[in-house]
């Protein structure tokens, strides 16, 4: 309509999300979006793009490239962009605000997978260093950007909590942090697509999401307030839930920027769940990446149920009607390509898991004369390694099991004593179940042959390694020559006796969740 007017971008700037009448640019279009608040499925999170252009957003929201959004928002129109404002007859791009122009710093050493949404994993080293992973290298995985939020807290964040009758209670931080007793407890968060990329490479097929190696993972001790404790005083009658009657079968956790997901009540009011509105991450406020002021902690489960910045709980007889808990977090048949989304189950509690995170080759070694292996007297590279381990639903380790002779031979790993109470019976740490992870090492020497085997593969061909003075031990000249490989392997068992699958292949699925299949590493020796 060539009649509407006109409309200054810095006019445009005065209908932010503050204002009576929040406007945005799509386009070179002009929308007044006042009516479309209430009825808009994401909420109030329209309102990020009030006063700007709503382009950077629905590249985000890739839900919205499709007609029937655009017919909605046509119904808004209320004008054009000055000519004077354009550029190719679109909005001057320095004109357009950067959606993530507000994220936090983060750690260099940090791996990122992708910058803007903030997607990165901790580094192996930092994965079994430590018990408790640093706050600053944590793995971070974001939707969308980060929430701003006034530090400290002030009583502008509130929580808000619907029961099914639609009763509503409100909460903020201080609310929470008074009324009800602090709860700590040690916990993994776990991305689905954890260990994706081994997915994709193992089963040789290509999968959707982000190629996550094995430092989707991380543990951190949690401090809040128990759900159960909140939702009992919002009014839910707790004994009923859990008796598994009433009408109340869902809680739903939805953070401000629009993220949200649910798990079922009986996690929520198990007393034995340990399921936190939690505030604080090993001692200090959640940082801003990790959901600050408060997000759900919902131990020994996919950890897109910890929703971060979270601001509503919503109790109901249903699951959660986002994409991520009815699409995303589900997994399907090796041969399934086609899938009905609503025919799987949402990831809730996590299968057992685990990987190598470091690898050091040391000095050479003899093996002992009648070894087990029955190579007595062979040149051995001494080889250190160790990684995590970790079951979901509150399941403990009891095994890991690992190889370096690609499967043929296995020995136990020494589990850390993390989390051992001082009778030596292994005691989850703070909280009712093996809610953290358990590192574990392996020291070893491998005898030469075990290389040498891995890389003839079948040739009758004789690799030397020898230098000539009788150890065996091959010299920098002999270094110089070729590497010889062979492959070390480590597999998990729970205290259910689960265990991991020994392929990908056998457990691909379209979007590489749950990629929990032996974690192989290739050690190599010059020689
Ligand atoms: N909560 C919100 N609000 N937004 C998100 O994007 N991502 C989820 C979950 N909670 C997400 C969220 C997913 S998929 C994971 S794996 C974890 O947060 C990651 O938590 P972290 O970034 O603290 O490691
Ligand atoms: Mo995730």
């Amino acid at each position: 309509d060539p009649d509407l007017p006109r409309f200054r971008i810095s006019e445009v700037r005065k209908h932010g999300a503050d204002s009576e009448n929040p406007w945005v640019i799509y386009e070179d279009k002009v929308y007044d979006i006042t009516e479309w608040i209430p009825a808009h499925p994401g909420g109030q999170v329209i309102l990020r793009a009030a006063g700007g252009s709503i382009d950077p957003y629905w590249n985000i929201f890739s839900i919205h490239k499709n007609q029937y959004v655009y017919d909605i928002l046509a119904q808004y129109l209320i004008g054009y962009i000055d000519q004077a404002d354009l550029v190719d007859g679109r909005p001057a791009q320095d004109e357009i605000e950067d959606p993530f122009a507000d994220d936090p710093e983060r750690d260099p050493l940090l791996i990122t997978k992708t910058a803007k949404p903030r997607n990165a994993e901790t580094p192996g080293e930092a994965l079994s260093s430590q018990f408790l992973t640093p706050n600053e290298l944590f793995y971070v995985r974001n939707h969308m950007w980060v929430p701003k939020i006034d530090e400290p807290a002030s009583d502008k964040y509130l929580l808000t909590v619907e029961l099914v009758d639609g009763t509503v209670k409100q909460y903020s931080l201080q609310d929470l942090k008074s009324k009800f007793p602090s709860h700590t407890i040690t916990a993994v968060l776990q991305c689905s697509g954890n260990r994706r990329k081994h997915m994709t490479q193992g089963s040789g097929r290509s999968t959707n999401g982000l190629q996550w190696t094995a430092g989707a993972i991380s543990n951190a001790t949690w401090e809040g307030v128990l759900l159960s404790d909140v939702l009992a005083d919002a009014g839910l009658e707790v004994s009923e839930a859990l008796s598994g009657e009433g009408e109340t079968k869902h809680v739903h956790f939805a953070g401000l920027e629009a993220y949200a997901a649910s798990i079922p009540i009986k996690k929520a009011v198990d007393p034995q769940g340990d399921v936190l509105l939690a505030y604080s991450m090993n001692g200090k406020p959640l940082p801003r990446d990790h959901g600050y002021p408060l997000r759900s902690i919902v131990p020994g489960h996919v950890a897109a149920r910890s929703v971060k910045w979270l601001n509503q709980i919503t109790l109901s007889d249903e699951e959660s009607t986002s994409q991520w808990q009815r699409k995303d977090y589900k997994c399907f048949g090796p041969n399934e390509t086609k899938v009905d989304w609503d025919a799987a189950p949402a990831i809730q509690e996590l299968p057992v898991q685990s990987a190598i995170t470091e690898v050091k080759t040391g000095g050479w070694t003899k093996t002992a004369k009648g070894s087990s292996q029955g190579l007595g007297d062979q040149p051995a590279q001494q080889v250190t390694f160790g990684g995590y381990a970790y079951s979901g639903g509150g399941r403990s380790i009891i095994r890991v099991d690992v190889s370096t002779d690609n499967g043929k031979s296995w020995a136990q790993a020494y589990l850390l004593p993390d989390c051992v109470a001082k009778d030596g019976s292994p005691s989850p740490c703070q909280g009712h179940g093996a809610w953290s992870w358990r590192r574990w090492r392996f020291d070893t020497a491998v005898p030469l042959t075990s290389f040498r085997e891995a890389q003839k593969a079948g040739s009758s061909e004789q690799v030397g390694c020898g230098d000539g003075d009788g150890d065996g031990a091959p010299t920098a000249a002999a270094a110089q020559s070729e590497n010889r490989c062979t492959t070390v392997m480590v597999k998990a068992t729970d205290d259910t006796y689960n265990t991991q699958p020994e392929s990908h292949a056998a457990t691909w699925n379209l979007r590489g969740n749950l990629a929990t299949a032996w974690h192989r590493v290739q050690v190599c020796v010059d020689c």
